[in-house]
C-alpha cells in the first residue's frame, strides 16, 4: 500500500496539520484541491452509459448532483434486462427479489433502504428516507410500509427471464457467488454539478441466489457509497461482504482527504482487501472522484469497467486491476 508520504508528493498542499513532536498525525491534515464546477458523471459498468446520459440532462441544465444521481440510476432500476438492479433483478435462493440502495448529498445527508421488496425504485425511497425521516436507514417491511405511505406502488419485480434463470439455478442449487461473470452489475454513481457539489447513489438487487435476508454493502453508508463534499466521493461494486469488512468507500474518501489521488485511493482500498481477506474468487471494484473532478478506479480482477461523462462525451473505460 502506498504510504501517506507518497500521496503528499503529488503536488497538493497540506492546509492544516497537527504535529506532535514534529510528527504530523494521519487524520489531522487535509489536502486542499480546487473545486471543479464543470459537470461530470461517473457510474459503474456498461449500464453506466445510460445512467450518465440521463443524469447529464439534469447537470447541463444547472440542476443538482443529487437530482442527477437519483434520476441517472433510475434508468437502470427500471430496465428489466438488467438482472442485478431493480426490476428484473435476480432473486435470492427462495425466489424473492430483495433490493438495497442508498444516496448521499453534498451536505453529508444520507438515506438508505435494504432488504426492500416489490418497489421498482429503491433509490427514490432512500432519498425520501434521507429527506423526510429523522433516520438514515429503513429495512424490510418497515422500508416497504414507508414506501407505500409515500405513494410508491407495489410491483412484481421478478420477470419471466429472471424466474427462468432462478429455476435453472435451482436444479443444482449450488451457491457460488461469482460476481462480475457478466459485464453488468450494481450501479453506483457519482455526479458533480455546476456549483461543484458532489452527490452519490448506489442501487442493486444484490448477490444473486443469496440467503433470504442477506444485505450487502450497497445500502451501507461508508461501504457501498461515501460522499464528503469537501474532498471526494466513492462507490463500490462486487462482492459486498468484502467492502463491508473494510468499509471500503469510506476508506477511499478518507485516503483522498489525506492526500491520495482518486486513483491511488481506489488502489489502496483494494490492497487493503488483498492484504486482509480471502479475495481470490471474488471481484470488487471502486470508483471515485475528488472535488477537483479527478476520477479513479481499481478492481481486484480484470473485467470491471465504468462510464464517464464530461463535456457531453460519454465513454466507457476499463478499470485497471490488482490481478491480470
Ligand atoms: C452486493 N455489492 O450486494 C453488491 C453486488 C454488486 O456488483 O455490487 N455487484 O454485494
Amino acid at each position: 500500500m502506498k504510504s501517506r508520504r507518497t500521496f503528499l508528493k503529488n503536488g497538493v498542499a497540506i492546509t492544516a496539520g497537527l504535529s506532535l513532536a514534529g510528527t504530523s498525525c494521519v487524520g489531522e491534515s487535509e489536502i486542499q484541491r480546487e473545486r471543479s464546477t464543470k459537470p461530470k458523471a461517473i457510474s459503474t459498468w456498461n449500464h453506466g452509459l445510460s445512467a450518465n446520459e440521463e443524469a447529464w440532462k439534469t447537470l447541463v441544465d444547472g440542476g443538482s448532483a443529487l437530482d442527477a444521481v437519483e434520476t441517472g440510476v433510475m434508468v437502470v432500476e427500471a430496465d428489466p434486462k438488467s438482472t442485478s438492479v431493480g426490476l428484473g433483478g435476480l432473486p435470492d435462493r427462495d425466489g424473492n427479489v430483495t433490493l438495497d440502495a442508498c444516496i448521499m448529498d453534498h451536505l453529508g445527508n444520507a438515506g438508505s433502504v435494504s432488504f426492500l421488496q416489490h418497489i421498482k425504485h429503491p433509490i427514490s425511497v432512500a432519498r425520501k428516507v434521507m429527506e423526510e425521516t429523522p433516520h438514515v436507514m429503513l429495512v424490510g417491511d418497515g422500508a416497504l410500509k414507508f414506501a407505500l405511505s409515500k405513494g410508491f406502488k407495489k410491483e412484481q419485480l421478478l420477470t419471466e427471464d429472471s424466474r427462468d434463470q432462478w429455476k435453472k439455478w435451482k436444479e443444482e442449487s449450488k451457491y457460488r457467488p461469482i460476481i462480475n461473470s457478466e459485464n453488468h452489475d450494481t450501479i453506483g454513481m457519482i455526479c458533480q454539478d455546476s456549483k461543484g457539489n458532489l452527490s452519490g447513489s448506489c442501487t442493486t438487487s444484490g448477490a444473486a441466489y443469496k440467503m433470504y435476508g442477506r444485505v450487502g454493502d450497497s445500502p451501507v453508508i461508508g461501504a457501498g457509497l461515501f460522499v464528503d463534499n469537501d474532498h471526494g466521493a466513492a462507490v463500490a461494486t462486487g462482492m459486498g461482504e468484502l467492502m463491508l469488512k473494510t468499509l471500503g468507500s469510506f476508506l477511499v474518501v478518507e485516503l483522498i482527504r489525506q492526500g491520495a489521488t482518486a486513483q491511488e485511493a481506489c488502489e489502496a482500498a483494494i490492497q487493503r482487501i488483498v492484504d486482509k481477506l480471502d479475495y481470490k474468487s471474488f471481484q470488487v471494484g471502486y470508483l471515485a472522484m475528488d472535488k477537483a473532478g479527478n476520477t479513479g478506479a481499481f478492481a481486484i480482477h480484470p473485467g470491471f469497467n465504468y462510464a464517464e461523462m464530461a463535456d457531453g462525451n460519454n465513454i466507457l473505460i476499463d478499470s485497471r486491476s490488482y490481478s491480470n
